[in-house]
């Protein structure tokens, strides 16, 4: 099995291996090409704390400052991705952005910018109950304890091109850098539950009331991200024909690897994480990887190729990866918002002009998707032609 380990050179085709099906990678290896270190405390030697849990005595007190970065090698044809400590990292953060503020377009500009700025935010006070949240850790960390043949009885179908289902990780297929689950939410035309764990049985009951909660909480923010854009709040929920809500579940075990999910820009309009608590999500603005703090009960927003798509490239679609914890168990929980089959993946005619032409081509989501997944094959298989395969 290929992991990331830190202390071994791997070449750029083995590493694209692992992106994500969802990933259009417009950065490819570039995204470790430019992700060079962030600025170092003098004195400290990045070298000496690599991937060592023993621990020189900063390694405790920097671990809240701790970030992984990848870093090519001189040799173009290897990549080496290690473990370096950044004690100095920059002083901004992903926005935070409390939803509870009674003044909408406050609310609505803060999203704007921060999806102008970052393609990512976190929000607050969002009114999805604690106790839910709990119980969907719980579910979730319920199944993936399950023995293997358990988890199996949900697995993704063989040669489908769905991927919704269980699948363990397994470097040879897509979407496959860890164990993970996913499936459909919504509609409830769309539902196929045979995905659906029947084991932990109240699975079901939890993952219908997150539903309700993440498709009013979606609203809402696409109701925010429609008004940053100066247009009226249902503008892009009707262009997504509503969305489809997917479910992932991300399951980390610990260990020595640096990297759980590769770098990559999500293919969807845009994605809303939890997780655990187990810190890990980082993403990629001006040449640095940001940690992204772990904020007790936030929900993270992470902006994708659709969304920027739409607003011809005023929102961005965010680079982002994460590593894994040594000790602990990380898991996420992302719900991923698509368009509706057969509507059109394209700018918005209310954002083109004569002196702003659109920048990107209007596709149907089917097209798009083929499109998207098309590029992603023929760079990696002009990798491989370079020699890095
Ligand atoms: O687990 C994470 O922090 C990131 C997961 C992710 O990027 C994804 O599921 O697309």
């Amino acid at each position: 099995m290929l992991e990331y380990d830190p202390l071994k050179r791997i070449t750029a085709s083995e590493a694209l291996d692992h992106e994500y099906f969802r990933m259009d990678p417009p950065l490819g290896r570039n995204a470790f090409v430019a992700s060079q270190p962030m600025e170092k405390k003098a004195g400290m030697n990045p070298s000496v704390p690599r991937g060592d849990s023993t621990a020189p005595a900063a390694a405790a007190t920097a671990k809240k400052e701790r970030s992984w970065n990848g870093r090519l090698s001189k040799n173009k044809s290897t990549m080496e991705v290690e473990r370096v400590q950044y004690t100095s990292p920059p002083s901004v953060t992903v926005p935070i952005i409390d939803l509870s503020d009674l003044d909408d377009d406050l609310v609505a500009h803060a999203l704007g910018k921060a999806s102008e700025e970052w393609g990512a935010f976190q929000v607050v006070n969002h009114g999805i109950p604690a106790e839910l949240m709990r119980r969907l850790h719980e579910v979730g960390r319920q199944f993936f304890e399950l023995p293997a043949a358990e988890k199996e009885a949900v697995a993704v179908l063989p040669g489908s091109k769905s991927l919704e289902g269980y699948g363990a990780k397994n470097p040879n297929l897509p979407k496959s850098w860890n164990d993970h689950l996913f499936h459909k939410i919504w509609p409830e035309s769309y539902i196929d539950y045979s995905f659906w764990p029947k084991n932990p049985t109240d699975y079901k009951e939890v993952t219908e009331e997150y539903t309700r909660h993440m498709t009013k909480l979606s609203e809402k923010i696409m109701g925010c991200l429609s008004n940053g854009l100066g247009l009226g709040r249902e503008k892009l929920k009707e262009r997504l024909g509503g969305g489809v809500y997917k479910l992932g579940i991300n399951y980390y075990p610990p260990s020595n690897s640096v990297i759980g999910a590769p770098a990559h820009t999500d293919i969807n309009a845009f994605t809303l994480l939890v997780s655990n608590g187990v810190p890990g999500l980082q993403v990629f603005k001006d040449n640095h990887w940001f940690d992204v703090e772990d904020i007790n009960s936030a929900v993270v927003v992470i902006l994708g190729d659709q969304i920027m798509r739409l607003s011809n490239g005023r929102y961005k679609s965010v680079l982002h990866r994460s590593t894994i914890d040594k000790e602990k168990t990380r898991m996420t929980w992302p719900v991923l918002i698509d368009h509706v089959p057969g509507m059109i993946v394209g700018p918005l005619p209310e954002l083109v002009g004569d002196d702003n032409p659109p920048k990107f081509e209007s596709l149907t989501l089917e097209e798009y998707l083929y499109q998207s997944l098309a590029k992603r094959k023929e760079r990696k298989d002009s990798n491989m032609r370079l020699g890095d395969g």
